[in-house]
């Protein structure tokens, strides 16, 4: 484990490193407590470096075997090794190869970082900084080197030796042992270096690139689970072919592999033509995997088959530039979800997604602009505002410029940058260029933390046929940035009329307003539209052009009409969850002033519900409420949980009871009929009736329905919502109990299903959730070590479970804080992952807020404290 230095990286200290290294042949003898990793590096000095300077090469906890220079081992007097560093002066001035040995023990490597074992499989995860883990190197994104791998293991343990690129040769070696040679052509960074070996199922396939390239196509997983693979194959193959439809990109090596590991710190890696992935996000069929899961995996094969293109042929030039392939290549993927599915359900999921995971962070003390200009440890930097909001951004470059103009800007991008480690203003330079516009204030998305805040008040003039849209834009402060500049914010909008269809002004003044959408480059805007002959409902942030928050004063009545008509089904969706979160935050204030909104919105999600001519996966969307953590954001201050959970619990009864009998006919009606299919509009159909199995079990229902739910099911989807239903509503009685004994039982000895089980008991509202996850911790089937199982057991409860986290008597901070320092011991980056879920701490009641304090400075006060984790719980606290 990395203590912490203190060090703090900046970007405006880049420079590009002194010296090359063209090429990187690595060979490997495997062994779990002594790998012997032999690194051959040709070097060069750059042409701008000093002749004399020094060869600095990163490590991380390395043990050095030998050095050599040109082929002659040098004695210790001509090198300063630490297990962090190496540095060799005095060196040619030409080109010179540098032979380094170290030997390593995967095994004992809990980190998962560099090189470890899984399930007894050898395999590496080397972003952003895990290539030093391995060897001594220039472990930077800005120097790409081609990589030539040899693999040595024992045949019997390691019957498949991968690595980037294409197969060279294979062979025998004698007393057991064989060897494979691997050879990557194209230039890389070492974060995208991959290697794996063991024993292992392949589904294989293949796949012509459209200028005739024969790609073998493999997904290699634990023996026996080869069934669960076809799903993912088949989502690789979609997002092969829409690459090059919708971007232009073909594959460009003869072998694509991903390889579904069970020990994973994320989703998955992109390293070049060897993705490897959590198992998590491979394996799918009908009776372990749920709808979400399927479209995650879809979801996520795609995002790293899609950093092919942006992110490796096209890299980052340093890490404070990670965005440039992050949410470039989530955006990819959204725009690739959409095509496979349903656009505006996908967008909304999207919407919920962003508002849930990225919106507090930007409202918090991890607040970060989407290009960070420092940090302590990158991957905490691995965030949803890179991420989400990265995406965000480029979605709303392709808003401003149109999307023809934004294909070409792409194109540009591909053919100026091709092989090159670039920054946001290279991508920002091929729109520019592409376009003729100046985008300098645009940039200020990648700059500036916070979300921006728009408001707007609207004044209708009938006598004149004229409204006019005050509008007015801030971003709050942010750590280290109090003072915020004016931002280009999109808003795209309509103006409906009484019968649900759009009018259009005949003019406009006050700001430019083009195809729908009013480009706000000031901090207000007096938008004025004329030639209306009726007043308008105002529809604004129509597919949330823009990830701001947006207040405007509008009537209870515009706004449920709205949500019944506005045609932008983002927009609809936006203005019901709007009218939903406003009445949950009074009610939740004030319980006894029940708001008399409640019935209507019931009338108005009844009438949705049984909508036949919305699909149902929207339905589904809309029927959802707000979650417990969505209203205590939207609160932001003086949270109480408990009240939060009792407001929310009561709305769904008063639209249970509201809906009792149509909701019953309808959750009949859905019964699944048909054989199973993962296609979206089936999943819509299941997601519908496993809500409104929910709103049937509420108000003084019995368990019954659930309970035939679990044991008729006939997929995962239906079994696990039903066991949701049956844990969280009526838990306790023996319909719980019988339920999920019989799920452990089913499933006891499949550990991503078993996760199902975990997580739906640590979501369990109420007191006992807390005794219920430490008593689970203890389970057979959870590992401290395992990230699937800590995510599920407890980062699920300390982010998913706001009534047991946040329990009153600070129990439930303690439980999480206890373990993250457990977790600390062997895998730092787990353990600063689960701390976040302390970031909103500051926005509690004072009681809670005391508690959590206090288990926050228990942490930071513990001795040799990881970077990692210092930088978070420092962060959190400052
Ligand atoms: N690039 C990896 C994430 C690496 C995280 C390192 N802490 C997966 C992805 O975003 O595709
Ligand atoms: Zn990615």
């Amino acid at each position: 484990m990395t203590i912490d230095t203190g060090k703090v990286y900046r970007l405006e200290d880049y420079r590009a490193s002194d010296y090359r290294i063209d090429r990187t042949t690595l060979a490997f003898r495997l062994d779990p407590d002594q790998t012997r990793v032999t690194a051959t590096l040709d070097i060069a000095r750059r042409d701008e470096a000093a002749l004399d300077a020094p060869l600095v090469l990163d490590g991380d906890g390395l043990k050095l075997i030998s050095v050599s220079l040109d082929g002659t081992q040098l004695s210790p007097d001509r090198y300063q090794a630490s297990p962090d560093e190496l540095k060799l002066e005095g060196l040619p001035k030409g080109a010179f190869t540098l032979t380094v040995e170290t030997e390593l023990a995967p095994a004992a490597n809990g980190a998962l970082m560099g090189l470890y074992l899984s399930n007894g499989v050898y395999c590496t995860q080397c972003e952003a900084e895990g290539f030093r883990r391995i060897t001594y190197f220039l472990d930077r994104p800005d120097v790409m080197s081609v990589y030539t791998v040899r693999v040595e293991a024992l045949r019997a343990a390691a019957p498949i030796l991968l690595s980037n690129g294409n197969p060279v040769e294979s062979g025998d070696l004698g007393d057991g042992w064989h060897y494979a040679v691997w050879h990557d052509p194209h230039p890389k960074p070492s974060y995208l270096f991959a290697l794996v070996a063991g024993d292992l199922g392949l589904l294989s396939d293949r796949f012509t690139t459209r200028s005739g390239r024969d790609v073998a196509l493999g997904i290699y997983v634990e023996r026996g689970k080869e069934a669960r693979t076809p799903y993912a194959m088949d989502a690789l193959k979609r997002s092969m072919i829409w690459d090059e439809e919708v971007f232009g990109c073909e594959y460009d090596l003869d072998v694509f592999n991903i390889v579904a590991v069970s020990d994973f710190n994320m989703g998955a890696m992109e390293n070049k033509g060897l993705n490897i992935f959590n198992d998590k996000y491979v394996l799918a069929d009908e009776e372990t995997a749920t709808d979400a899961d399927f479209s995650n995996i879809e979801a996520i094969i795609a995002h790293e088959y899609f950093h092919n293109w942006t992110g490796n042929r096209i890299t980052c030039r340093d890490w404070f530039q990670l965005c440039l392939k992050e949410g470039l290549t989530v955006f990819r993927d959204h725009e690739f979800s959409a095509d496979m599915r349903s656009r505006p359900v996908k967008r909304i999921a999207e919407v919920r997604i962003l508002k849930a995971l990225q919106f507090p962070e930007d409202q918090g003390p991890l607040a970060h602009p989407v290009r960070p200009r420092r940090y302590r440890e990158i991957n905490n930097f691995y965030t949803a505002t890179v991420y989400e909001k990265g995406s965000e951004v480029v979605r709303m470059i392709r808003t401003i410029l149109g999307a023809d103009v934004f294909r070409k800007g792409m194109d540009l991008y591909f053919e100026r940058h091709d092989g090159d480690a670039a920054t946001i203003e290279d991508f920002l330079k091929v729109f520019e260029d592409v376009s003729g516009r100046d985008l300098s204030q645009f940039a200020l998305w990648y700059h500036q933390a916070g979300t921006p805040h728009v408001s707007v008040s609207a004044a209708f003039d009938e006598a004149r046929g004229e409204l006019t849209l005050d509008i007015e834009q801030s971003v709050p402060p942010t750590p280290l940035e109090s003072r915020k500049r004016v931002m280009y914010i999109p808003i795209a909008f309509g103006l409906v009329g009484a019968n649900g269809a759009d009018i259009e002004a005949a003019a406009v003044e006050g700001a430019v307003v083009e195809n729908g959408v009013i480009h706000l480059k000031k901090r207000k805007h007096s938008v004025r539209f004329s030639g209306l002959s009726e007043r308008p409902a105002i529809s604004l942030n129509r597919g949330f052009s823009a990830p701001v928050t947006l207040s405007c004063e509008q009537s209870i009545d515009d706004r449920l009409f709205l949500a019944r008509h506005d045609s932008d089904e983002v927009a609809r969706w936006q203005a019901l969850n709007g009218l939903l979160t406003d009445h949950l935050i009074k009610a939740s204030k004030s319980q006894q002033a029940r708001s008399n909104i409640a019935p209507r919105l019931a009338e108005v999600l009844g009438d949705i519900a049984g909508d036949d001519t919305l699909e149902p996966a929207y339905r589904a969307l809309a029927l959802t409420l707000p979650g417990e953590a969505d209203i205590a954001r939207e609160i932001g201050s003086d949270i109480d949980p408990n009240a939060i959970h009792i407001a929310r619990n009561a709305l769904i009864d008063t639209i249970a009871a509201a809906n009792r009998e149509s909701f019953q006919a309808l959750y009949a009606r859905f019964e699944e009929s048909d054989s199973f299919s993962p296609d979206a509009e089936s999943a819509g159909r299941r997601a519908l009736r496993n809500v409104l199995l929910d709103y049937v079990s509420a108000a003084g229902a019995t368990p019954d329905r659930a309970a035939d739910q679990y044991r008729n099911a006939t997929n995962m989807t239906e079994r696990a919502a039903a066991l949701a239903v049956l844990a969280h509503r009526f838990a306790r009685t023996q319909a719980a109990t019988a339920a999920l004994a019989d799920f452990e039982n089913r499933y006891g000895n499949d550990p991503l299903v078993l996760d199902k089980w975990f997580q739906i008991q640590a979501t369990t509202p109420g007191e006992g959730a807390l005794s219920r996850v430490s008593e689970l911790m203890n389970h057979k089937g959870f590992s401290i070590g395992n990230p699937n199982r800590v995510r599920s057991l407890v980062g699920t409860f300390a982010s998913g479970n706001q009534t047991g986290f946040h329990r009153a008597d600070g129990a439930g901070y303690a439980l999480v804080a206890d373990a993250i320092l457990d977790v600390e011991k062997r895998n730092p980056q787990l353990a600063a992952r689960l701390a976040t879920a302390f970031r909103s701490w500051r926005s509690l009641e004072t009681g809670r807020q005391a508690l959590a304090r206090k288990e926050l400075e228990r942490i930071a006060a513990t001795h040799n404290l990881s970077t990692d984790l210092k930088d978070i719980v420092e962060r959190t606290l400052a």
